[in-house]
């Protein structure tokens, strides 16, 4: 075995986006795409020489091939020993959850999340820290700088590791061990819940079905759901990881998700539903006839803290990504805790769980989690809200319709414009940013706006400055609208619409026509329709 220096050249565009580098798959299979940005990535931190790193990714085409070069890179870089996930599958908030107990350098997590997968889908590469959560901005922002410099990487001529079979073997003088990617992640959600309280909840007869939409939950939902927790065997459908997730997009929502509401409004429903997304860190929580929103559970799960032994000791504070509704806030409101607004992606959130500021977090986009890891965890939201309704009895409905009554009720929806040229949506952004001073006082309908800015956030952990995150449109009633082009997406531009509305009163509205007049706003303040060419959202969640 020895080390090459390969010649390359630089990539236009390894900029990582939200979460990591994401691209059509047939980009990364370019030759040195890959390798580029894993050396760009060697070149940039510090440190790692002869330390451990986590690998793994949720089992999508090209996670195998991908494992393969990075073990060769990592040897060739110095890396002291990998840890890799068996047969290359490791959930990302299993990811975290290793690098944290086993207090590793950091780790590479191989995903596009909840992108569709295959030959013809997406593959993403992320770098975590070693405080177990994504890389921050200032060192996302150093790889990419790197990257556009690059001129060779390092690469270790070495056979095939066989991931199949737990145990160690070297590749030169790197150490790699095959783990079993679920042990130590089980061995956390069984400190954090009480798994007694939910097990029995299974033995008096209460019917999970848990869609894991052929991603890479399958293993760990059987393992701990119809294992440790003892769900009748075929609770989890959708059970086994697939290259290309089955042809469906692994993004637990109920338009993607929409057999599973569909059984849940029908005569079969079972007590309650959920699906997670392509590495495991999106949830999605259904009741009967209710699909929950993220901001709603994020709100529900502060609320209930205390009937969850891992969080017995309270809630020191919450934070939630700008565009998810308000619910959370007015539950830390009424706990007298502090609450926190940071810009989309999950590594904002790092500093406020390190600094011990904030026990949960969440987002609209189907994440939420806590300081348990760095990352959010989908199978963690489940079994908090199986834990929840095991302790009360409730149903997931009825636990909403007590939750509004006590807090009131965020309407709220996300609009998706999907797939619209670059150019055009950078356009309708611009038209409002230019629009952001002669807004306020303007009406719309019944609506008048109050205030409308762009969104910038100041850590207040170490004072880094994140600007253009969002622009918000605030009315006298204290509804909200909230425009933002996609970090995730790999084909044009995605625009977001998010729209929030507080009612006190009146909880059974339906979500899209209790918004309904916040929606033709929208329209009316953004050209929608004009900029994107589009005549309505492709997406509605
Ligand atoms: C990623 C981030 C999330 C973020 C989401 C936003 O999710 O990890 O924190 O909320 O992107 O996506 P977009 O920029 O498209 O609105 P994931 O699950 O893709 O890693």
């Amino acid at each position: 075995m020895s080390v090459q220096i390969v010649e390359t050249a630089p990539f236009d565009g390894q900029k990582p986006g939200t979460s990591g580098l994401r691209k059509q798959v047939a980009v990364f299979q370019q030759s040195h795409y890959l390798e580029n940005f894993v050396q760009s990535i060697f070149d940039t931190v510090d440190g790692f020489q002869g330390k451990t790193l986590v690998l793994g990714g949720d089992g999508r085409f090209h996670n195998d091939v991908a494992i393969q070069t990075i073990l060769r890179m990592a040897a060739a870089n110095g890396v002291g020993k990998v840890m890799v996930g068996q047969d290359g599958i490791l959930s990302t908030p299993a990811c975290s959850c290793v690098i944290r107990k086993h207090h590793t350098f950091g780790g590479i997590a191989l995903s596009a999340s909840h992108n569709p997968g295959g030959p013809d889908g997406d593959f993403g590469i992320k770098f975590n820290i070693g405080n177990g959560g994504p890389a921050p901005e200032k060192v996302t922002d150093a790889i990419y700088a790197r990257s556009l410099a690059i001129s060779r990487y390092r690469f270790m001529d070495a056979p095939v590791v066989d991931l199949s079979v737990l145990g160690t073997t070297q590749i030169g003088g790197m150490v790699v061990e095959v783990f079993d990617p679920v042990a130590d992640y089980a061995d956390q959600m069984a400190s954090l819940f009480d798994f007694d309280a939910i097990r029995d909840l299974f033995h008096r007869g209460f019917r999970l079905r848990f869609d894991a939409m052929h991603a890479v939950c399958g293993p760990y939902a059987r393992r701990i759901v119809e294992g440790m927790l003892e769900a009748p065997v075929g609770t989890v459908i959708h059970a086994d990881p697939l290259p290309d997730f089955g042809g469906h997009h692994p993004d637990p929502n109920p338009v993607n998700a929409k057999d599973l509401i569909a059984f849940m409004n029908g005569p079969d429903a079972t007590d309650m539903a959920a699906a997670t997304d392509g590495d495991g860190d999106r949830n999605m929580i259904v009741g009967q006839g209710i699909a929950v929103t993220p901001s709603d559970s994020l709100a529900v799960l502060t609320a209930n803290a205390s009937l969850v032994p891992g969080y017995r000791d309270g809630v020191a504070g919450v934070a939630r990504s700008m565009p998810t509704s308000a619910a959370v806030d007015r539950v830390a409101d009424a706990l007298g805790i502090p609450h926190y607004e940071t810009p989309t992606g999950w590594k904002f959130f790092g500093n406020l769980l390190d600094d011990g500021r904030i026990t949960f977090c969440g987002e609209e986009s189907y994440g939420t989690s806590s300081r348990h890891i760095r990352e959010k965890d989908g199978i963690w939201a489940i079994l908090f809200w199986l834990n929840l309704l095991a302790r009360t009895g409730d149903s997931v409905a009825g636990t909403m319709q007590k939750h509004w009554a006590r807090f009131g009720r965020n309407y709220y929806s996300r609009h998706d414009y999907e797939s619209i040229d670059s150019s055009r949506a950078n356009a309708l952004m611009d038209h409002l940013r230019s629009r952001l001073d002669s807004l306020p006082g303007q009406v719309f309908g019944a609506l008048t706006v109050a205030e409308a800015d762009e969104f910038a956030y100041t850590d207040p952990v170490d004072g880094s400055v994140s600007e253009h995150q969002g622009i918000r449109i605030f009315f006298t009633d204290g509804s909200r609208i909230v425009f933002r082009l996609s970090g995730t997406g790999t084909v044009g531009a995605t625009l977001r619409v998010y729209f929030d509305r507080y009612d006190a009163e009146r909880l059974d509205l339906e979500p899209q026509a209790a918004l309904a007049h916040l929606i033709k706003a929208a329209d009316d303040i953004a050209a929608i329709p004009a900029f994107t060419g589009l005549p309505g959202p492709t997406v509605v969640t």
